[in-house]
C-alpha cells in the first residue's frame, strides 16, 4: 500500500499543478488507506494552498493561478467531505449551527471544512454559503432555531463583519441567545474577545472541542 507521506505529496502537487481530477483520486486514495480525512486535508492540501497564497502575495502567481489551485483543493476536500459526512450519520444530534461565510468574503474552503466537521461529529449544520449578509446569519438562526452562529472570515476588512452580526444581536435584544464562534485566518482570540464573541478556533478540530464544551454534554 501507498505510504501516508506519498499520498499527501500527490495531494500537495495536484494542488501545485492546478489538477482537479488528481486532487480528487489522491483523496480518495487518502480514503481507501485509512487516513483521517481531516488530517489528510491539512497534511496534503492546506500547507500547498497557503504556499500558493504567499506566491501571490509576492506576485509571483496570479489570481487565475490562485482560482485554479482553489478548486483543485475544493475538488479533493469535496470527496473527503462525504466521507465526513457520512461518520456522521451514526452520531447522536448534539446541536444546531448556521455557519457562513461573513459578507464581502467569497472564501469557502475552510467554512466548509468546519461544518463537515461539525457535522461528522453530530451537529445539525445549516451552511449559508459565502458573502452571507450580516441580517441572514440572525435571520437563519431563528428559522433553524440554532443554538450557534458560526462566522468564517479570510480577509483583515471582513472580518469586521463578524462584529457587525453581535452589536445586532445586540440592537436586536438578542444578546446571549445564540452562542457565537468566530475564526477564520486573520481572526485570533484577542479579536473574539473584543466584539465579545463566545468563543474563537484556530481550525476545524477546535471549533468542534469548542462547541463540544457548551452542547455537547446535552448529547449524552
Ligand atoms: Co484569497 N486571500 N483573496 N483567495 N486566499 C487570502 C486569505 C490572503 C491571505 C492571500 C494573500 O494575500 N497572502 C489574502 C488576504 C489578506 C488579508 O486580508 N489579510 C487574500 C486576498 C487579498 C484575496 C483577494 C482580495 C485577492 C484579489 O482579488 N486581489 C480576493 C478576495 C475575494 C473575496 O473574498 N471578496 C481573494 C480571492 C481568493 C480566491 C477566489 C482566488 C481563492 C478562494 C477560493 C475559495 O475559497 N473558493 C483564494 C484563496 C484560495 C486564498 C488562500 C491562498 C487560501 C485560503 C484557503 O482556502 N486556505 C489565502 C491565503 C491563506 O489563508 N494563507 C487567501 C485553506 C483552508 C483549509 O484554510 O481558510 O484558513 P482556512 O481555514 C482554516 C482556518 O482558518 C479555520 O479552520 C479552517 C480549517 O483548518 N477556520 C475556521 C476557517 N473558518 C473558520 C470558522 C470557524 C472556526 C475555524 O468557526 C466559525
Amino acid at each position: 500500500m501507498t505510504s501516508a507521506k506519498a499520498i499527501y505529496a500527490k495531494m500537495r502537487s495536484s494542488i501545485e499543478e492546478y489538477d482537479e481530477d488528481a486532487a480528487a483520486a489522491a483523496a480518495r486514495e487518502a480514503l481507501e488507506a485509512g487516513l483521517d480525512p481531516v488530517e489528510a486535508v491539512e497534511m496534503g492540501f492546506a500547507g500547498a494552498i497557503r504556499e500558493l497564497g504567499e506566491a501571490f502575495d509576492r506576485m509571483e502567481i496570479f489570481l487565475p493561478g490562485l482560482v485554479m489551485a482553489a478548486d483543485a483543493m475544493k475538488a479533493g476536500v469535496a470527496v473527503l467531505e462525504e466521507a465526513l459526512e457520512a461518520r456522521g450519520d451514526v452520531l447522536k444530534r448534539k446541536g444546531v449551527v448556521v455557519l457562513g461565510t461573513v459578507e464581502g468574503d467569497i472564501h469557502d474552503i475552510g467554512k466548509t471544512i468546519v461544518g463537515a466537521m461539525l457535522q461528522a461529529n453530530g451537529y445539525e449544520v445549516h451552511d449559508l454559503g459565502v458573502d452571507v449578509p450580516t441580517t441572514r446569519f440572525i435571520q437563519a438562526a431563528q428559522e433553524q432555531k440554532a443554538q450557534v452562529i458560526a462566522m468564517s472570515a479570510l480577509l483583515s476588512t471582513t472580518m469586521l463583519f463578524q462584529r457587525d452580526v453581535l452589536e445586532l444581536l445586540r440592537n436586536q435584544g438578542l444578546d446571549g441567545k445564540y452562542l457565537v464562534v468566530v475564526g477564520g485566518a486573520p481572526v485570533t482570540q484577542e479579536w473574539a474577545d473584543e466584539i465579545g464573541a463566545n468563543g474563537y478556533a484556530r481550525d476545524a478540530v477546535e471549533a468542534v472541542k469548542l462547541l463540544d464544551g457548551w452542547l455537547g454534554e446535552q448529547a449524552r
